[in-house]
């Protein structure tokens, strides 16, 4: 495990948990590969960091203009990270739950100049939840933010504030802070999670936190933001996957595990589910697809004749 005690009461208690280096540089080299495949136009380093005197609510749009949600168009590699075992694995251990589902997977690059990335200080719930972050952990999400390039302050490293430290500021918890004067408390506590490339961050969607402008000149940040909740909870969305019919899903189902692959939503091999039709309709849809496991343990023989619906 690449996790241990600490990291789980860490985020039960502040929110937020760090691990350097989560991934090897064997593991999420081929993802910053595959992100120079999906973002060929690096911007020219010609940065134009916005001046105090700049509009910066005509500027915020452009910080989500380089985003690409799952499946992507590139190798297995950026595919399959967000379903790592071991994301996985540390996700069922933070919410305290046997399945999670995947429910959010999305990549992020930010270049100096590009935009004006500094935020105000927020949580994710707004777009998460059409309630409110639940009080139970199982209720919760883990929402995990890793960087497949070296994260400095200078490089729009996220700028956070642990639960106990909004309730130092702010002299209670909080989910939001509107006023200016609240803002400027929280930053008094902030804190930076400047990391290398392969570490990986944890919070949920009731954290204080905000994007941070790159500063350093022609500096890029290339990041993936992956979320998970518990199986079952419907109060918590983000992507439907299903709704992507027609783009890449055969990289991630050509690839991955039936325990990866239950956390889209597909069916364990054994799940009353599969039947002779649904296996054989299955794999006509998907032809690259190993199903042999989800056959034999249905007791069916796979063929290549064409199934009848
Ligand atoms: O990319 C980041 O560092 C944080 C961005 C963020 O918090 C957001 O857009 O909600
Ligand atoms: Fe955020």
């Amino acid at each position: 495990m690449r996790f241990n005690e600490q990291h789980i009461n860490e985020w039960r208690n502040d929110g937020f948990t760090t691990i350097p280096n989560f991934f090897s540089e064997a593991e999420y080299g081929p993802v910053l590969r595959d992100f120079e495949t999906m973002y060929p136009n690096v911007p020219s380093a010609t940065p134009r960091i916005l001046g105090p005197s700049d509009d910066r609510s005509i500027n915020a749009p452009k910080q989500f203009a380089n985003i690409h949600n799952l499946p992507y168009n590139a190798s297995a590699a950026i595919n399959l990270i967000s379903l790592h075992p071991q994301l996985i694995a540390f996700a069922k251990a933070l919410l305290g739950v046997d399945e999670v589902h995947l429910y959010q997977s999305h990549t992020w690059a930010k270049y100096t100049g590009e935009a004006d990335y500094d935020q105000a200080f927020h949580c994710d719930f707004g777009n998460h939840t059409l309630t409110v972050p639940a009080d139970e952990p199982a209720g919760r999400t883990v929402d995990f933010i890793f960087y497949l390039t070296d994260v400095t302050d200078a490089h729009g490293s996220l700028r956070y504030v642990t639960k106990p430290d909004v309730a130092r500021a702010l002299g209670r918890p909080a989910l939001a802070a509107p006023d200016e004067a609240q803002q400027k408390a929280l930053r008094t506590y902030e804190r930076s999670a400047a990391v290398p490339a392969g570490s990986l961050l944890a919070h949920g969607i009731d954290t204080m936190h905000r994007g941070s402008n790159l500063t350093a000149a022609g500096a890029r940040r290339f990041s993936m933001t992956v979320g998970f909740k518990a199986a079952g909870n419907d109060a918590i969305g983000f992507h439907v996957w299903q709704q992507a019919a027609g783009r890449p899903w055969e990289m991630v189902i050509n690839h991955a595990t039936p325990d990866q692959l239950a956390c889209l939503g597909i069916p364990r091999p054994g799940d009353p589910f599969w039947s002779a039709r649904t296996l054989k309709l299955t794999q006509a849809r998907w032809p690259e697809w190993d199903m042999s496991a989800y056959f034999s343990a249905a007791g069916v023989v796979a063929t290549t004749v064409e199934p009848d619906v």
